[in-house]
């Protein structure tokens, strides 16, 4: 199955020695050429990715362009991989950070976003000095073809940078294991990082991960419930409950449960559910039977024990796997809350306090997205404060899915800890020197250490 392991580890390395020497400039314009070439093909790997993860078209257009706004950011950054110079001690003496590549970074990417993580890891990793080798999931193989043919358009004699790595989990596992991989960023399951991650930790490498959610959103009695309904219904049953950010608990005030419920429902009922190259459709298929299986097993688990279920059925639909998204009603924080499932099922709990939300949202182990509705300035102080959201990503009036490239994107806890896409989250991708320069004619030590000798 595709090239030798070691082949590509030597050709990724060739790469790297080669485009390290190039300036960070030079690197952000080849990113720039790459997001031109993306912005003339978006409607081709758009269609790639609505065929192999099975998203509807217009998510899938939006994560192109999820890379596009990557590739304009990565170009803009090239010019600003910044180091502090700091007062150094000593006189005539500069104290000062540099920034350099780290080497080869192997990047694991999952189904539901084929091409957009890739592209959070390899316009940062690209500018930053480093090559990449791709391990993209086996439902999305084709995405990455796709993606690399376009890299290779505009690369020149830089088409190695980016190689792929096809398999399942072994291919996944022999990254972890190479010593040659500086920094492992892998995108998946929290069972899979917690796999992986020991794997790379055993020989001192470098992990960045991303892994599952269980995200949580809060809606108190001031907010906007229209505004809140469109949200919520986009978060929980948007991307058929696929994306690592989909919302699955939802914690309603009880002075507004029975009303957020009267228009929870039809929101979820008037889902147009169906093929996802049909723009008028919302709601795509899940990608696999097992999907299913696992969506019906959450649902069976809890039957007994939630207040009322809504949707969550199989639908009779051709070429695929399509469900009714699930609204489940529940008086306490049941089991099956505390694990992902990645299938649209939405858990519904009123509360009576913000801090008791507060605290059931971070009472499971992810730690990935969150969000408060509210029109009260203090109720979403608080949630962003140190006694609120124990998340990466914390949202007042939005979702919990849906983040833009321009703010670090990842989790706590179980989540792994990592952050990719903007912000700062270039630093992961480098080694950063810390270096003291002396130009005067003495050699004082720092500290006021004497190490001169009297005679
Ligand atoms: C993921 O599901 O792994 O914020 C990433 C979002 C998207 C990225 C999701 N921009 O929902």
């Amino acid at each position: 199955m595709g090239e030798k392991h070691s082949d590509l580890v030597n050709k990724s390395k060739a790469a790297f020695l080669k485009w390290r020497a190039l300036p960070a400039p030079e690197r952000g314009n080849y990113i720039r050429l790459f997001g031109e070439a993306l912005r003339e093909q978006k409607k081709e790997v758009a269609n790639q990715i609505t065929s192999e993860a099975k998203k509807i078209i217009s998510e899938s257009e939006g994560e192109v362009q999820e890379v596009i706004d990557m590739c304009d950011f990565a170009t803009g950054l090239s010019r600003q991989l910044y180091g502090l110079t700091m007062p150094s001690e000593r006189p005539n003496h500069r104290l000062q950070e540099i920034w350099q590549p780290l080497g080869i970074v192997g990047c694991i990417t999952a189904f539901n976003f084929p091409v957009a993580v890739f592209g959070w890891n390899f316009c940062l990793a690209a500018v930053c000095g480093n090559s990449i080798i791709w391990k993209p999931s086996p439902h999305s193989e084709g995405c990455a073809e796709l993606t690399k043919k376009i890299w290779d358009s505009v690369a020149g004699e830089y088409k190695d940078l980016v190689l792929i790595k096809k398999g399942a989990n072994d291919a996944s596992v022999e990254l972890a294991e190479d010593e040659n991989i500086a920094l492992l960023s892998a995108t998946g399951s929290c069972a899979m990082g917690k796999a992986i991650a020991p794997l790379v930790s055993a020989r001192l490498g470098r992990n960045l991960l991303e892994l599952g959610g269980n995200n949580a959103a809060i809606i108190c009695p001031t907010a906007d419930l229209d505004l809140t309904i469109k949200g919520v219904t986009f978060s929980a049953a948007g991307t058929t409950g696929q994306r690592c950010t989909t919302l699955r608990r939802l914690f309603v005030h009880e002075d507004i449960y029975e009303e957020v419920i009267k228009k929870l429902i039809p929101s979820f009922e008037s889902l147009k559910i169906g093929d996802p190259f049909d723009r008028n459709i919302q709601v795509g298929p899940l990608i696999s039977e097992q999907s299913y299986e696992a969506m019906k097993k959450t649902l069976d688990d809890c039957s007994n024990k939630a207040k009322k279920i809504h949707g969550g059925q199989k639908l009779d639909i051709e070429g695929g796997i399509y469900v009714q998204p699930a609204i489940v009603e529940v008086d306490s924080h049941i089991d099956e809350m505390n694990d992902e499932t990645f299938a649209p099922i939405l858990f519904v709990m009123p509360f009576k306090k913000l801090t008791d939300a507060i605290k059931l949202q971070n009472s499971v182990k992810q730690g990935l997205s969150s969000s408060i509705f509210t029109n009260d300035f203090r109720e979403s102080e608080l949630f962003l404060g140190p006694e609120g959201s124990d998340c990466g990503i914390a949202n007042v009036n939005i979702g919990t899915s849906g983040a833009e490239i321009g703010g670090a994107f990842g989790g706590e806890k179980d989540t792994g800890g990592g952050r990719e896409s903007g912000s700062d989250a270039w630093k992961a991708y480098m080694r950063r020197i810390t270096a003291t320069l002396n130009h005067g004619i003495e050699l004082p030590l720092a500290q006021g250490v004497e190490f001169d000798s009297e005679s």
